[in-house]
């Protein structure tokens, strides 16, 4: 790439930030996603810290606005924070019938990248002043948040938490989901998806998808977001390996910078909560893939799909040397890497959403991964191909990995913030 594609891309990274900025918290793109998304605001942040840091340490002051307080689900921070209404996505506020907090949340979270993006931005501050001022108001809440996903999403003290939404798992329709999904009843109640209204059909997921997971909101609604019905009776219930690996990385990152700041929290019990998934990790394995896959809770059964989530597994630090092996291949089946689904997979479909697209932010993740972890040329690789996407397409949701073809959402945020973080 050309230095002068470079500013070009800097300048038009940072513009698509501000334009998505609605003062305090960042929309991911105009329309489509109109509110603050949980982890689409870890990522945008450590893109504003790279050249406004006062609105980077604003994107988690916001977000923490829709933390819950008190009672069983006290840290929990929802996926969507309604600051604004909006009438151009479904569902709004009006429809979760959450608990009338202001501002007004949904009910379900999203993998928990705070800690290990807010590691990076203290990292990258250059006013540290400012930067250990915001840490300490931000670690307590992100370490109730913690705690929030090792009481509540792991009441066995498994090592292994589960989720219990597939937005939840922020890679909606992944196929891993398809047969946890299919025992979700379908929804009767009539209800109007909006994305169809930004996006074409081909790229987004189907309506029997939508039927079931609003079915799975409102069964949360119904069971009066009592964490311990939930976890007992939610006919959804899968571990995910990505979560799992986020959460592990995170809570270490937590841990260091607690420690580095004198900040307290409970460091006793997240080092018992890492040391419980160290051992709990192996279940994951999947030897016919060669990949950490996902497990449904409700079958027992390790859920056998070609899904991009286990390569998480360098990021929190629980590698597996012949993993490597596993993404060289998938690598080479696909012109541009990392694809959601493995190209050439019975579900892979190029475009549609999660079931084949590249995804940037994903991208950033197992790039850092493999080069703490020592696999140069593995990280090497998935660089390359997110530059190669930047430089051919811009700011999308996500990519055709077969194409290089810009899809779903235009002027992307946390697209933007990751060009923004992995340009240097
Ligand atoms: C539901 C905002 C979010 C991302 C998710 C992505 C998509 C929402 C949707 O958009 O999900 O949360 O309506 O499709 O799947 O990862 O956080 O960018």
């Amino acid at each position: 790439m050309t230095p002068e594609r470079r500013d070009q891309l800097t300048r038009e990274a940072q513009a698509t930030l501000r334009a998505n900025d609605r003062g305090g918290y960042t929309q991911p793109t105009a329309g489509l996603y109109p509110f603050q998304w949980d982890w689409d605001a870890a990522v945008t942040a450590l893109g504003w810290i790279t050249f406004d840091e006062p609105r980077a340490w604003e994107e988690f002051r916001w977000l923490l606005k829709g933390q819950w307080h008190d009672g069983p689900q006290d840290g929990f921070i929802p996926h969507i924070v309604f600051h604004q209404r909006a009438d151009s996505y479904f569902p709004g506020p009006d429809e979760w019938g959450t608990p009338k907090t202001d501002p007004p949340t949904s009910s379900i979270s999203q993998p928990p990248l705070h800690a290990t993006m807010l590691r990076w931005m203290w990292q990258r501050a250059r006013d540290k002043a400012a930067a250990a001022q915001a840490l300490r108001e931000i670690v307590p809440a992100i370490a109730r948040h913690h705690a929030w996903w090792y009481r509540t999403r792991d009441p066995q003290a498994s090592g292994l938490v589960m989720t219990i939404h597939p937005w939840e798992t922020g890679r909606d329709n992944a196929p891993s989901w398809d047969e946890a999904l299919a025992r979700v009843p379908r929804t009767t109640r009539p209800y109007q998806r909006r994305d169809l209204d930004h996006v074409a059909g081909s790229q987004r997921p189907t309506q029997d998808f939508y039927d079931r997971v609003v079915f799975l909101m409102d069964f949360n609604r119904e069971a009066n977001f009592d964490p311990g019905v939930i976890a007992r009776e939610c006919p959804f219930r899968v571990v995910d390996a990505a979560i799992v690996f986020i959460l592990h990385r995170a809570t270490s990152d937590l841990l260091a910078l607690a420690d580095e700041l004198s900040i307290p929290i409970d460091a006793a019990a997240l080092r018992a909560a890492r040391a419980r998934t160290e051992v709990a990790a192996p279940q994951l394995w999947s030897q016919t893939l060669g990949l950490y896959v996902n497990l449904d809770q409700v079958s027992g059964a390790r859920i056998e799909q070609p899904v991009h989530g286990g390569f998480l597994s360098w990021y929190a630090g629980i590698a597996a040397r012949t993993q490597a092996h596993t993404l060289s291949a998938w690598l080479d089946d696909a012109p541009f890497g990392v694809p959601s689904t493995r190209v050439g997979a019975d579900r892979f479909e190029a475009q549609r959403y999660w079931r084949g697209p590249v995804w940037q932010h994903m991208n950033l993740l197992f790039e850092a991964g493999l080069r703490e972890q020592g696999e140069t040329a593995l990280a090497d690789r998935v660089r390359a191909s997110s530059l190669a996407l930047f430089d051919a397409s811009g700011f999308h949701e996500y990519y055709d990995p077969l194409t290089g073809a810009g899809l779903g959402g235009t002027r992307f945020s946390w697209t933007a913030a990751s060009w923004l973080h992995m340009r240097s």
